[in-house]
């Protein structure tokens, strides 16, 4: 099939999965056309069946806010056209449904007929979407969607308490794929990072408020009351310089690393015992699962998706948003016992190898084949 995906292409959830979702499709002998601003992150290998095309959105200095959507969905009526594409995969109701749906019904004016599957994240839902400018054209674009996804049981249940959804949501979860972590890193050079006996706690976003970055730094501030630690800080956003300041007033600084953006969090999740989740709201946790699947185990908050990712008990704990004593506690009991340890780390490999890509890829096809035959 000839696929066109639009997706944010920065670093956070939504465009990993988008692009990784994209790769997986052209390994299985799909055309994929990725339609969006920048060249995604995590495509790193562009090939015969696996494109980039720029949208270009022109400076005009009468226009206070630029017409990105127009940009867009003038962009997918050509690129469509052009390649003769068959299906148009978005990602974020906001605003890529929403110039989907357009370009769609500009389409049809050269008698084009094109299915719109839309994939939820979370942020244009819970955060962004629900506010009373966007509401009516979110509610609009869903409903007007020919397949909805969202990646969590608990994003599904958002989404119709929050908007006036007459369609059926499918929930297809984030993915990972675990072949790859099989054989391991070889050169996981956990000792440029830690001494022997330090513990190493991670945490990696994109340090914006709904992260509570401070609530990261308070809980390593106890753990290595207890435990000898270090926490490796991955990402750039609002919330890092005020994390810094936190650090060095608490007098940890030296026991904390900011590594700002990677695209190789798997050399660096490969040496992390713990990881640190403590989010306001998480549609699902992709971070959580690539820690998991890392063999590192997780203490999250249980609000969300992330319940469905991280398993209370078996592959970390979880515990009240903002309940950092808890949280603090728990990641002591797993870190203070190599034993224990280990087994945490374990079966958080074996629960993310669940949410294996081989499970997930056939979902999406199985969507499209249906909203395709469905024209
Ligand atoms: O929150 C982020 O780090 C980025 C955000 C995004 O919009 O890309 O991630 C959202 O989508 C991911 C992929 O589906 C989910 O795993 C994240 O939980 C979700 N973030 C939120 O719901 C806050």
């Amino acid at each position: 099939m000839k696929i066109a995906i639009v997706c944010y292409p920065t670093f956070g959830g939504s465009g990993v999965v988008a692009t990784e979702l994209g790769i997986a499709l052209a390994e299985r002998g799909h055309e994929v056309h990725f339609i969006t601003y920048r060249q995604p992150v995590r495509l790193e290998l562009l090939g015969n069946n696996i494109h980039f095309h720029e949208v270009h959105v022109p400076e005009y200095p009468l226009f206070h806010y630029q017409p990105y959507e127009l940009a867009l969905s003038s962009k997918l009526v050509d690129t469509i056209k052009l390649y003769d594409i068959e299906l148009l995969h978005v990602h974020y109701a906001i605003p890529h449904a929403y110039a989907g749906y357009m370009a769609k019904k500009m389409l049809q004016e050269y008698g084009i007929f094109i299915p719109m599957i839309t994939t939820l994240h979370g942020t244009d839902i819970t955060l962004v979407g629900k506010h009373p400018f966007y509401k009516p054209a979110v509610t609009f674009s869903i409903n007007k969607s020919d397949v909805v996804t969202s990646v969590s049981e608990a994003l599904k249940k958002d989404t119709l308490k929050l908007f006036d959804i007459e369609k059926e949501i499918e929930v297809i979860p984030n993915f990972i794929e675990t072949t790859k972590y099989k054989n391991s890193f070889t050169d996981c050079q956990r000792s440029m990072m830690a001494k022997e006996d330090e513990r190493i706690i991670t945490h990696i976003s994109n340090f914006r408020k709904v992260k509570r970055i401070p609530d990261v730094v308070k809980i390593f501030y106890r753990i290595q009351q207890e435990i000898p630690a270090k926490l490796i800080m991955v990402g750039e956003g609002p919330e890092k310089e005020r994390a810094e300041d936190m650090c060095d007033n608490l007098g940890i600084k030296d026991k904390v690393l900011f590594l700002g953006n990677s695209n190789e969090i798997d050399r660096i999740l490969c040496f992390s015992d713990l990881f640190l989740l403590p989010s306001e709201t998480e549609s699902f946790g992709l971070a959580a699962l690539e820690a998991m699947i890392n063999k590192v185990a997780v203490i999250s908050s249980n609000t969300g998706g992330i319940p469905e990712v991280n398993i209370d008990g078996v592959s970390g704990y979880l515990a009240n948003v903002g309940d950092v004593d808890t949280m603090a506690e728990k990641a002591i009991a797993i870190l203070r016992d190599d034993e224990v340890l280990d087994k945490f780390k374990e079966n958080a490999f074996n629960v993310a190898s669940k949410f294996d890509i081989v499970h997930i890829l056939p979902l999406y096809e199985d969507l499209y084949e249906k909203a395709f035959k469905s024209r």
